[in-house]
């Protein structure tokens, strides 16, 4: 049963009259180099193009003699690439670009890049073409990735536990040891790079007592295997380490950046990794942050932290990734004035300037942690001379857990296109992240994967479209959300115009519904503490976590203004300040992030909070269980196993809408006393 196991590289039969006789004209595949990647890139082509047509198509060296498939590097060998290239099109391919071009002479197709690895892209490029059955005479197609990493970290353990994973054990860790079948992880790394992606961390980031030793001989050659695989489709493996790990392995006293002792001992590390794995990418590193070691501990910060890694990943051309979610997690509930939300801002802009250049801070999209409604981190683009790169969460921990339907592509879309005024207007996220606003060395995406071993790799066969659409919005963020969706529902599905249409619906309404049956208004949490599924209103209100609605008979929601709160909302620049400080302009969607204010407060769109509470639950229910008939119309449309999958799913999900409608506004009648304008059932 591989239901959904190919994923979007399913490359369903081409029907006679769908193209079938166009694309039967390439005789052949034609691949001249002796070249890892580029042989992977050959083999795909000859797969799927195999696959599509229900016919092999061999790779070959010969170059001359009808229409074929020409692929290789700009003065590589390939007379069809040298030949179709000029100076013109080779000065604007980046490192990862690629160009395709139809041979008006052979009618043949032929793809040049400046490396491997984007010979590659324009391998998956073209199947993307031809599985979405398009026309593929006269091509002429440039395309540069906009992100310079475009990466994805695993939260895999070594017992094969995934913290937050939704779809399954690891893929790569089990029962203590590394995978010695890597068949499925090279399985992976081909949906990563045919979305664009080239960089990986494969273990969690809370590092715990085994993972510790992935930097030891007692792993390192498992490891490198891994490597390997990722190298044949372009991808970098990076590893997350322990920050206490001299301590921890090493034998040593102290983890203090600046003993010179401590010092010595990374530098030894990474030239032990890079003899095991040349190539490899870097450390990531979550440090002082959720009981996880760090500087801290020794009177030192951040950046002598991470520039006392940097320096020994530097003459081997590694990198440092350094998270910045860094706040109190032992806060009391009491105490009114810590505010969590100003916590990655206040601890890392005064160190703007202090870190090496090989030091790449990743700071979560929003200043809590993966909310379905946060504002966008005030940190990003705050800091002009520093490295940053976004982190995504793939993996719905706050956003249905892959058990409802979340397509978060809009919700990515949405952080990116925010303006920050970090230099004035134009200073969107997207520019800051791709490193054209202050020039940065490095720069990018991260996010969290959502796959394990289920066989569709992600538990709610939708839920592929979120991976698949970080990868295409990492290479390039201008896409819009839906035609990311059609791409991914045309490959995986198939061309059928009604299957297209409804799952397109159901995808791009998915958030906003999700949104409306869970926290209202931005406010956030609201969930059961620990594992985070499902409504408990109070459930972090009294904890430690710094997560809190201050809900009272009166009304709800955090003063983080300047006048009269906790200072958060002057983290912002410009307009943006000031359309948060003031009640008046917060947006309706944001307005219990910023303010407390009457539950008989009027928004934007006319109602009150509380009414808008209860019309956004009710509706939200509504909306969930149209969801599940709307699929329903689908029956005999798609497979059987993957019809009946995914109406389970949404079965399940309108229920534990209803849980979540009753619950939340039970909690509100109950608090406020005010009666639904409407008079629906409420307990
Ligand atoms: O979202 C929280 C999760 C933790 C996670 C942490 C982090 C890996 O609940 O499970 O730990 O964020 O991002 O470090």
């Amino acid at each position: 049963q591989q239901t959904g196991y190919q994923a979007w590289l399913e490359f369903h039969p081409v029907a006679p009259g769908e193209r079938y006789d166009q694309y039967l004209a390439y005789s052949r595949i034609v691949c001249t180099e002796e070249d890892e990647v580029i042989h992977t890139a050959a083999q795909e082509l000859s797969h799927g193009i195999g696959k599509l047509l229900g016919r092999a198509i061999s790779v070959s060296e010969n170059v001359e003699g009808g229409a074929v498939i020409a692929l290789g590097t700009f003065g590589g060998g390939n007379a069809l690439v040298d030949r179709t290239f000029g100076d013109e099109t080779r000065s604007v391919i980046k490192p990862e670009g690629f160009a395709i071009k139809s041979d008006p002479a052979s009618g043949s197709i032929v793809i040049g890049a400046s490396s491997a690895s984007g010979v590659l892209y324009g391998a998956f490029h073209l199947l993307r073409l031809l599985s979405t059955k398009q026309a593929v005479n006269g091509l002429d197609v440039i395309e540069n990735p906009v992100n310079m990493l475009r990466m994805i970290n695993q939260w895999d353990n070594i017992d094969g536990s995934i913290e937050r994973g939704y779809a399954g054990k690891s893929i790569f860790f089990d029962n203590n040891r590394i995978t010695t079948d890597l068949t499925r992880v090279r399985d992976y790394a081909r949906l990563l790079a045919s979305s664009g992606l080239n960089a990986i961390s494969i273990n969690n980031v809370n590092v715990h007592q085994w993972e510790t030793k992935f930097l030891t001989g007692e792993y390192l050659p498992e490891v490198a295997k891994v490597a390997g695989v990722f190298r044949s489709f372009g991808i970098k493996l990076f590893l997350s380490v322990n920050y206490a790990s001299p301590l921890e392995i090493g034998g040593l006293s102290t983890a203090d950046p600046l003993d010179p002792a401590v010092r010595e001992w990374w530098r030894v590390k990474a030239a032990e990794v890079y003899a095991a794995i040349p190539d490899f990418g870097g450390f990531l590193v979550k440090a002082d942050s959720e009981n996880r070691p760090g500087p801290f501990t020794y009177d030192r910060d951040h950046a002598d932290g991470s520039n006392m890694l940097a320096e020994a990943l530097k003459p081997f051309g590694g990198i440092v990734i350094w998270r910045c979610f860094v706040y109190n997690c032992k806060q009391d509930w009491r105490d009114r004035v810590t505010d969590r939300a100003r916590a990655a801002y206040d601890h890392f802009k005064p160190l703007d300037g202090r870190f090496m250049d090989n030091v790449i801070l990743q700071v979560k999209n929003g200043p809590m942690d993966f909310q379905v409604r946060e504002p966008v981190s005030p940190l990003i683009g705050a800091m002009e001379t520093t490295n940053q790169m976004i982190e995504f969460q793939i993996t719905q921990e706050y956003t249905g857990q892959q058990r409802h339907l979340c397509y978060l592509v809009p919700q990515w879309k949405e952080v990116l296109d925010f303006e920050t005024y970090a230099k004035g207007e134009g200073s969107s996220i997207k520019r800051i992240v791709d490193g054209s606003l202050h020039g940065n060395r490095f720069s990018g995406f991260a996010a969290v994967s959502n796959i394990g071993n289920d066989v569709n790799w992600t538990g709610h066969l939708l839920a592929q479209a979120n991976l698949y659409g970080y990868g295409r919005l990492a290479w390039n963020p201008e896409l819009s959300a839906e035609a990311i969706a059609e791409e991914w529902i045309r490959l995986t599905f198939g061309g059928d115009e009604k299957i297209v249409s409804v799952v397109m619906s159901m995808l791009m309404e998915s958030w906003s519904i999700y949104e409306a049956y869970t926290a209202p208004l931005g406010v956030g949490w609201m969930v059961s503490p620990d594992h985070h599924y499902g409504p408990n209103v109070d459930g972090y209100e009294y904890s430690k976590w710094g997560t809190y609605h201050f809900a009272d008979c009166h009304g709800i929601g955090v003063d983080r203004t300047k006048a009269t709160g906790t200072g958060y909302a002057a983290q912002y620049k410009g307009a943006n300040y000031e359309t948060y400080e003031s009640v008046e302009s917060c947006p309706d969607e944001l307005l219990l992030f910023f303010h407390h204010v009457p539950y008989t407060h009027v928004l934007h769109s006319g109602q009150t909070v509380i009414q808008h509470i209860y019309n956004t639950h009710f509706e939200g229910v509504e909306r969930a269980e149209q969801l599940a008939v709307e699929w329903a119309g689908l029956k005999g449309s798609v497979g059987e196993l993957v019809h009946k999958h995914v109406a389970d799913r949404l079965a399940e999900q309108a229920a534990h809408a209803r849980e979540w409608r009753d619950m939340i506004n039970t909690y509100f009648f109950r608090k406020s006393g005010i009666a639904d304008a409407l008079g629906r059932t409420i307990y």
